[in-house]
């Protein structure tokens, strides 16, 4: 792939994701799609942004011919808390929105597409540890649906067309450069910024909740590791479970703690609660590991390490 389309460029991931691409592939080779969201100066500064909605098919094609594009990475998603509460937008922006890249993918004859999925295609009947990849798919949010549905139209089109197509199962993603919005996970991130900013924080899921969660340099590492898979070698394709570390949220704070021994934290758990419960503690990736190679490297100290130390510097330059 020589040009490469990154769409949902303004969000959590996708917004480091395009940087990495660009540091790969050369800036004006990676087009930043971005749709409400004003880009940031690290994107517009380092290659091509555009306007772009999955839902806008001509606009979509528009900006597919004028920059040749041969790969598309649909980042964009309505996410899971956001989703319980517009169901028919998570539906229309993750269904209808993937479904109209498929075809263009498929029409244009794209090299690649990368359609993300989550560990919201599981849900309370699915086996809660070391969740197995081969499973009970039967999620209980609107977002979990979408990506259970994700996986399955990817795979078909491996399978009908021929095209090449790939995801995985991001668990919770943290980070410190673009904020997450509208995700359960979102808690892992919000911790950091107010141990920096208050030293307090008030965790809206209870202590207990164990989720699989990644760090951002692992996210994207996996990402480009499957990416550049040899695809003939691939025996799933749109399915791959990815975990890097599990913890509840009490060893998170005491992750905390550990650096600002005086961080305090309480618990008003919201409906997200419920959300988090239907999830897995932790997921088996073996077949991630064999068929591409994937091997984490952050375990939780060495990401609270890493993101207080981010957030401060944020903080002392009056960025957050
Ligand atoms: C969410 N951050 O919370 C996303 C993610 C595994 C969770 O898909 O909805």
């Amino acid at each position: 792939m020589k040009n490469i389309l990154v769409i949902g460029s303004a969000g959590q991931i996708g917004s480091e994701l395009t940087l990495e691409l660009r540091r790969i592939y050369g800036g004006d080779n990676v087009v930043a799609g971005v749709r409400k969201t004003k880009p940031s100066e690290k994107l517009t500064s380092t290659g091509p942004c555009e306007v772009v909605d999955a839902l806008n098919t001509d606009a979509l094609v528009e900006t597919v011919k004028k920059y040749k594009i041969d790969a598309i990475i649909n980042m964009a998603a309505i996410l899971s808390a956001t989703g319980e509460n517009n169901p028919m937008l998570a539906w229309d922006v993750n269904m209808n929105g993937l479904i109209n890249v498929l075809e263009i993918a498929r029409e244009y004859k794209m090299k690649q597409v990368l359609v993300p999925s989550s560990i919201a295609v599981f849900g309370p009947t699915t086996p809660v540890d070391n969740t197995p990849q081969e499973t009970i798919l039967k999620p209980t949010t609107m977002y979990g649906v979408t990506k259970v549905a994700g996986e399955l139209l990817g795979d078909y089109y491996v399978k009908k067309y021929g095209l090449d197509v790939r995801g995985l199962r991001y668990p919770g993603i943290i980070s410190h450069e673009t904020e997450p919005g509208g995700g359960t996970t979102d808690y892992a991130v919000a911790i950091y910024y107010e141990a920096v900013k208050h030293n307090k924080y008030t965790c809206f899921v209870n202590e207990d909740t164990r989720l699989p969660m990644m760090y951002m340099p692992d996210c994207l590492k996996a990402t480009l590791d499957l990416m550049h898979a040899d695809f003939s070698k691939l025996e799933h394709h749109c399915d791959f479970n990815v975990g890097a570390m599990s913890f509840s949220v009490k060893e998170l704070a005491e992750s905390v703690k550990k650096h600002m021994p005086g961080f305090e934290i309480d618990y008003k758990p919201d409906e997200r609660q419920a959300i988090a419960d239907s999830w897995p503690n932790s997921v088996d990736d073996s077949l991630a590991r064999k068929e591409w190679g994937w091997k984490p490297e952050f375990d939780l100290d060495a990401m609270t390490q890493d993101m207080l130390k981010e957030i401060k510097i944020k903080h002392e330059k009056g960025l957050i």
